[in-house]
């Protein structure tokens, strides 16, 4: 399967083509992160757009979120592979209100592929998580945010860091797709990245120099 037909396979949400498909790409060379960029990611985009445009719904969107999983999810081994040591601790969270966590897994698989302990709250984390984490040694926070309506979260468990006293402990990026290096700025992160490589080299830049 080329990658048009994976693109087409994740829009129709059809898990099995998907997988079968990147299965086939890697076995004809492609290289993963290709698959994602040129592939997947796109096709999720084109799933938004359809959305937006009420040709798809929420139902149509879960299917085709599963799909992408499904194709992700052979590609893992892949993104995350590395033989170095940990390089540094990174706890990973969608905001309280969120349930996307697509892009932040994705996140979490190249940052395990740059060599860092990734430990993952999961969706929907309130600032008593992060507080937690940061307690047990965590030393850079990934936060991710989908919604127009639930980035300022971000602020609040920023601030939330910041009235337990921890802030200057740990350093915190922001992403996801309703943000932007301004909104990081005017919240007080240490920085932002547009996608989940970005990511990783945002967080050696802070933590390994
Ligand atoms: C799949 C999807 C869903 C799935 C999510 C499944 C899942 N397990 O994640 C479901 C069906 C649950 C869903 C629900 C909803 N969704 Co939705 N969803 C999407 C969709 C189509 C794709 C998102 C995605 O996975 N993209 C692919 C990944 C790879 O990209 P990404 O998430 O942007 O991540 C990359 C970067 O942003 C960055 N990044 C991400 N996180 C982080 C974190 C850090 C620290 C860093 C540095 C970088 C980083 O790196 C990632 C990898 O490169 C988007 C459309 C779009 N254009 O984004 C809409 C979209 C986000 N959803 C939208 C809406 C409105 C909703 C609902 C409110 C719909 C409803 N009426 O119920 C609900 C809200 C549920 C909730 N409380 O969260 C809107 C948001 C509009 C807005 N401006 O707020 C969008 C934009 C669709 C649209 N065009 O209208 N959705």
């Amino acid at each position: 399967m080329d990658l048009e037909a994976l693109y087409d396979a994740v829009i129709q949400g059809n898990a099995g083509a998907v997988e079968q498909g990147v299965r086939a790409a890697l076995e004809a060379g492609v290289p993963a992160d290709k698959i994602l960029s040129e592939a997947l990611i796109p096709a999720m985009a084109e799933v938004g757009r359809l959305f937006e445009a009420q040709e798809y719904y929420v139902p149509e969107m879960l299917i085709s979120a599963s799909a992408m999983q499904a194709g992700v999810n052979v590609l893992r081994p892949l993104l995350v592979e590395s033989g170095a040591k940990p390089t540094g601790k990174v706890v990973l969270g969608t905001v309280k209100g969120d349930l996307h966590d697509i892009g932040k897994n994705l996140v979490g698989m190249m940052m395990e592929g740059a060599g860092f302990q990734v430990i993952d709250l999961g969706v929907d984390v309130n600032a008593d998580k992060f507080i937690e984490a940061i307690r047990d040694g965590a030393q850079l926070i990934g936060m991710s945010a989908m919604l127009t309506t639930t980035m300022p979260n971000m602020k609040t468990i920023i601030d939330g860091i910041e009235a337990a006293g921890l802030r200057d402990r740990v350093k915190v990026i922001v992403g996801g797709a309703p943000l932007n290096q301004a909104y990081a700025e005017q919240i007080g992160a240490d920085g932002y990245a547009p996608n989940a490589s970005a990511a990783a080299r945002l967080a050696q830049e802070l933590l390994v120099r």
